[in-house]
């Protein structure tokens, strides 16, 4: 040993997290916001077969979408490294959704006021693996703002989820969303954090 002081060969912990949430809500902007390298994606340009499949109401500018996963990395002080797995939103992609869960300690869902019922899948997907997760709602402009125990109420989530509202295109924004998923996570598993 190099050192007599053991804190200092103490190795982050590495945890997978989830960005999931509905078709166009904000997931690749956000992985891409708060990354510290540079993120991975699987953009393909949206074509003809999306139309009267897609509600692209809100995004009308969206060009392309995630056909199979968002990858970046962020570390949270000296303790922890997050690596983040951004879901693919469009319904034909949701075959994904189970590989990628694997092994993360839980999820972000990400909602748009204007088109909540969206991430409805998202948090019965969840609900039912038993995945902690916490709603984020991104604030786009111009869109509705409603009181988060409104939200909560409308989305009929348990007193226990966490529901907060973001910008996801803001890296300390996210990185507020990242750090109440981790806290609700282990709020729920208080022996994870030992090991
Ligand atoms: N105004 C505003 N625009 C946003 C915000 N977040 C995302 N956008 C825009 O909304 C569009 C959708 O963003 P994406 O990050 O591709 O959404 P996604 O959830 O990954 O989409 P899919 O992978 O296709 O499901 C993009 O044009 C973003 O620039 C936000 O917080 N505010
Ligand atoms: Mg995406």
């Amino acid at each position: 040993m190099v050192s007599g002081r053991s804190d200092t060969l103490k190795m982050p912990k590495a945890i997978k997290l989830l960005i999931a949430g509905g078709f166009g809500v904000g997931k690749t902007t956000m992985v891409g916001a708060v990354s510290e390298i540079r993120p991975l994606r699987t953009e393909e340009t949206l074509t003809n077969l999306s139309v009267g499949v897609d509600d692209l109401s809100g995004v009308e500018a969206k060009a392309t979408t995630t056909v199979a996963m968002d990858f970046g990395r962020i570390s949270i002080g000296q303790d922890f490294v997050l690596y983040l797995f951004g879901t693919p939103g469009q319904e034909r992609f949701w075959f994904v959704w189970d590989e990628l869960a694997r092994g993360a300690l839980g999820a972000v869902v990400l909602a748009d006021t204007r088109r909540l019922a969206d991430c409805f899948p998202s948090v019965d997907y969840f609900e039912r693996r038993g995945t902690p997760f916490v709603v984020a709602v991104n604030c786009f402009d111009g869109a509705p703002v409603f009181d988060l125990d409104e939200v909560k109420l409308a989305l009929n989530l348990g007193q226990d989820v966490p529901i907060l509202l973001c910008d996801a295109r803001k890296r300390e924004s996210g990185k507020e969303v990242l750090i109440a998923l981790v806290k609700h996570a282990y709020g729920r598993r208080p022996t994870a954090a030992a090991h």
